[in-house]
């Protein structure tokens, strides 16, 4: 079968949104190459494999390859005549484009490398992202100029390195998968308006945070683990990959529904997901595909950040079993917090 590239598609799309996006997705390219490489990545002996021996700005335990993305991503973004400044995982502050940052009509947000906890086990890991709408556009972008929520986002996306590459956009019109064809470098277009099953018997969840869950979860998760002998009255799977990118691709292929409520185990930190670079994109792209997203108590893509790095509680899936949850949130009888945390989060985080 011949397949069209991602050129192809960008020549549809608005022009500035098209040209970031040609931008990042090459940033990708880098990374599933030095990815595929694993141990053997790095030139001139300069491994990019194992730790850094530092921890990030999240307090968490640096990959030399979280490093290179996050330069992959930074020097494609610098070259793109669209972007004004970008915000990433690994850096506390926004950075402003060098070239562009008062021409550029739009900023990015990403997490250069999601779930590089992965990384010496050679298991699935990805690269997310966000375009903003840049709202004061020939003026510098400041960290306010983030400060939006998903909703307002103009394209999203991410990909996924697993024993295949796949990109996968949005614009606001329906969800596209592209390929990674390894030997010309090229993105083919495989898979066009791709839409999330509605019904599902697979959920995500890290089942070691349980006793911290609140009521709600405690119910949902309790009610699929008893099957066919509970409520349910039908067997439920789990899945755990620890890469959200991996989870979510599962989710858009074949249904299900990812979890990471907020919970007691940190209460200065309502989640653990991070908004602007992996909740919000997400939410948009589950939103394209027909699924749902929500914190439980209100639609993910409404919640306005506080801060860059912001966490989150995320719910996203199958339709279905998000309305479940949500249904269960509203329940006064299973509810323990929704009247406080029902328009936005209470918490403006210092770091980690
Ligand atoms: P990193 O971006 O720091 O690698 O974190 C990955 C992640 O945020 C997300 O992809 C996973 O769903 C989640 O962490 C897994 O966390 P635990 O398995 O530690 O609960």
């Amino acid at each position: 079968m011949n397949h069209t590239d991602l050129e192809a598609w960008l020549a549809a799309q608005q022009p500035a949104v098209a040209d970031a996006l040609r931008h990042l997705a090459q940033a990708c390219v880098k990374i599933s190459r030095a990815c595929s490489r694993g141990a053997i990545a790095g030139e001139g002996g300069q491994s990019t494999h194992g730790a850094v021996g530092e921890v990030n700005v999240q307090g968490e335990n640096q990959q030399k390859l979280d490093v290179y993305s996050d330069e992959c991503m930074a020097e494609a973004l610098a070259q793109c005549s669209s972007v004004a400044g970008w915000a990433s995982e690994e850096l506390e502050h926004p950075t402003v484009s060098p070239n562009h940052a008062t021409t550029g009509r739009y900023l990015a947000v990403f997490d250069p490398l999601d779930g590089s906890s992965n990384i010496d086990a050679n298991i699935s890991v990805g690269t997310i992202f966000s375009v903003l709408p840049h709202l004061f556009p020939g003026a510098e972008p400041t960290e306010a100029a983030f400060m939006q929520p998903g909703r307002r986002q103009v394209a999203a996306g991410y990909a996924l390195y697993g024993p295949a590459t796949v990109l996968v956009l949005s614009t606001g019109n329906g969800i596209e998968f592209f390929t990674l064809d390894p030997v010309s470098s090229n993105w083919l277009h495989t898979r066009s308006g791709v839409q999330i099953r509605t019904t599902t018997s697979e959920f995500a969840i890290n089942a070691s945070n349980q006793r911290f869950w609140e009521k709600p979860i405690q119910r949902y998760v309790s009610e699929c683990v008893a099957g066919d002998t509970g409520p349910r009255a039908r067997n439920f799977n789990m899945r755990w990959v620890a890469s959200m990118v991996a989870e979510v691709h599962r989710i858009m292929t074949r249904g299900g529904v990812f979890l990471y409520p907020r919970d007691t185990k940190e209460p200065r930190k309502p989640g653990r997901l991070r908004l602007m670079y992996e909740a919000s994109p997400m939410a948009y792209l589950m939103e394209q595909a027909g699924a749902k997203a929500v914190t439980g108590t209100m639609d993910l893509l409404d919640v306005v950040p506080d801060t860059l790095h912001q966490r989150v509680p995320v719910i996203i899936g199958s339709s279905d079993e998000v309305e479940r949850i949500i249904g269960y949130y509203v329940d006064p009888n299973e509810n323990v917090s929704h009247q406080l945390f029902r328009h936005r989060s209470l918490f403006v985080q210092s770091h980690p």
